[in-house]
């Protein structure tokens, strides 16, 4: 059994659809105060290992807006609790008046630990799309442990592209509304619309190809 540790029940709902053998598992790891979403996740993912013993995923997301350098970026949580996403699209649209453009991105690095070693093989993963956003640390690959200890963890990225607008749609949840992707909102896709392009989604898709052949 495969858990996914989130209180976002939307994540596990787009998991479902390249994992059949996945389960949320509500469990409050520290959140550590970094810039590098690789980082939060990978840690997460060692203390709710420890903490679960059977293998976990947790997943560490985030906005960031070009304009706004980035912000809210692996804040994205504490912005929204706090002044919402509205704000943020407000923000936005300031920038855009003072000539700003309106470009942003999704970012998404799932961790993956099952206290296990991961054996050296000819990576398994596509790496077509990889991507090397200095803002997320390293892309998918067992990571080395060398900002912490504990047993290894497997890191998978993906990465959406899209514009900041005013909010439209009601599916998805958090700052969908605000993100336009090839002239849809993620709020407006169905799930599989929004897997198909979304930063989980690519995140997912290579995790679950390298998943199911780990399992095999
Ligand atoms: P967990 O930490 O319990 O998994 P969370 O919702 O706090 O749940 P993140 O820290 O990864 O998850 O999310 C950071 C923020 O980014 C939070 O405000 C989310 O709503 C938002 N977010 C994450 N993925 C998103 C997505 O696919 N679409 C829209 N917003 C997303
Ligand atoms: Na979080």
């Amino acid at each position: 059994m495969l858990r996914y540790v989130t209180t976002n029940e939307g994540k596990v709902a787009e998991a479902r659809e390249y994992l059949d053998d996945v389960s949320a598992l509500e469990f409050d790891y520290t959140e550590i105060q970094s810039d590098s979403l690789a980082d939060i996740a990978a840690r997460g993912a060692r203390e709710a290992h420890a903490h679960a013993g059977e293998p976990v995923i947790v997943d560490d997301a985030g906005l960031f807006v070009d304009a706004l350098g980035g912000f809210p970026g692996p804040y994205s949580s504490y912005v929204e609790d706090t002044v919402g996403i509205e704000a943020v699209g407000r923000l936005a649209e300031r920038e855009r008046d003072e000539g700003e453009d309106d470009r942003a991105a999704f970012r998404c690095v799932i961790a993956y630990c099952d206290g296990e070693e991961f054996t050296a093989s000819p990576d398994p993963v596509d790496r077509g799309d990889r991507v090397t956003a200095a803002a997320t640390g390293p892309d998918e690959g067992a990571d080395d442990g060398s900002s912490s200890s504990g047993p290894p963890v497997k890191l998978f990225e993906g990465v959406v592209r899209g514009r900041i607008v005013e909010p439209r749609g009601d599916g998805g949840f958090g700052y969908d509304p605000i993100f336009e992707h090839d002239g849809t909102t993620m709020a407006e896709m169905s799930t599989v619309e929004k897997n198909a392009i979304s930063h989980r989604g690519r995140a997912l898709a290579k995790f679950g190809e390298w998943y199911h052949e780990r399992s095999e």
